[in-house]
């Protein structure tokens, strides 16, 4: 029996570095009973958490696939709970516990554990459950788990940023030794923005949601129905390079890509990081629609200015989920 400790589809630094996390808690301490906890990934890891991981000299845990689960496993999620963040196949009977700092959405048919945080990192959470069970990280998982917080925060400025981060992060950069946090910030920053190994359709699925958006009831639309969207972002430090030089190929990839995901919607966010500055690339007039609704402003040459808005979370898809009522 395994209990398999999973983040979400198209894993990003926070997912897999609180996977690993709490393999060391379960480890460490029989919170909950589980047998044999393991740290898996759904899919291959992005540039960013592959950088970190080499950096500190991590192993990059297994991709699991629904298949190799068996009827006797246990699955942890972390980082995500809505089905369609989830490994594809996924039995949700299985889950036996969730930890996550996503806006919940759930119909599960028994009860399990549960740890939702308001708190802008799955990292801050499982430090504070580390905490709890008076377990301590070492220099290189704590300077894994500061390096996701500051990740998924974009060093403190997102919205999503709580005092709880900033104070569990001072705690764990303390255990880590890392003395310029500002500069570590910037490392994982330029890591993030590294888009050299990716081609057009590789950025517009470096990082995407898929959100099932309510759609008001109307004349064309009685009883109402959702709006399936997909919204992409590339936090990085060249946003200026990427919306000259790349925007062709950018909008070229986000047609295909739109076509194969079978969405309704699809928005790429560029966001500049050092900036804190948001620009959405518009792929057609129904987007354009939604966006200038949801953001005020005007699309110009398939650009949306929307300012100083860099959470996906909490300034993004809410406000195109409430254009969309
Ligand atoms: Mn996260």
């Amino acid at each position: 029996m395994t209990t398999y400790i999973i983040g979400h589809k198209k894993p990003d630094t926070d997912s897999v570095i609180a996977a690993i996390a709490l393999q060391f808690l379960y480890e460490s301490r029989d919170c909950f009973g589980y047998k044999n906890p393991q740290a898996v990934i759904t899919e291959t890891i992005n540039p960013e958490a592959t950088f970190l991981l080499n950096k500190f000299g991590i192993e990059t845990p297994k991709i699991l696939t629904a298949e190799n689960i068996l009827a006797e496993d246990k699955v942890i999620l972390v980082d995500h709970n809505e089905a369609s963040q989830r490994l594809d196949g996924l039995n949700q009977d299985q889950i036996a516990e969730i930890i996550d700092h996503h806006k919940v959405n759930l119909n599960l048919n028994e009860p399990i554990f549960m740890t939702f945080k308001a708190w802008g990192s799955s990292n801050t959470i499982v430090y504070f459950l580390m905490k709890q069970n008076d377990l301590r990280p070492d220099k290189t998982l704590a300077s894994l788990m500061l390096a996701a917080i500051l990740s998924d925060t974009v060093g403190y400025k997102s919205a999503t940023t709580t005092s709880k981060d900033k104070e569990v992060g001072a705690e764990l950069a303390e255990i880590a030794e890392v003395g310029d946090v500002e500069a570590f910030t910037l490392e994982i920053f330029k890591a993030k923005s590294d888009i050299s190994s990716l081609n057009d359709e590789q950025i517009v699925k470096n990082d995407y949601k898929i959100f099932e958006f309510d759609t008001a009831s109307n004349d064309n639309n009685p009883g109402g129905s959702t709006t399936k969207t997909m919204i992409d972002q590339l936090e990085t430090v060249e946003q200026e390079m990427v919306l000259t030089i790349k925007k062709a190929g950018l909008l070229k990839a986000m047609a295909t890509v739109k076509a194969e995901q079978e969405v309704k919607l699809l928005f790429v966010a560029i966001t500049d990081i050092l900036k804190v500055n948001t620009k959405l690339l518009i792929l057609s007039d129904a987007e354009k629609e939604v966006a200038q609704k949801a953001f005020g402003g005007v699309v110009e040459n398939n650009i949306l200015d929307i300012g100083p808005k860099m959470s996906r979370k909490k300034e993004i898809a809410p406000a195109i989920e409430t254009a969309l009522k």
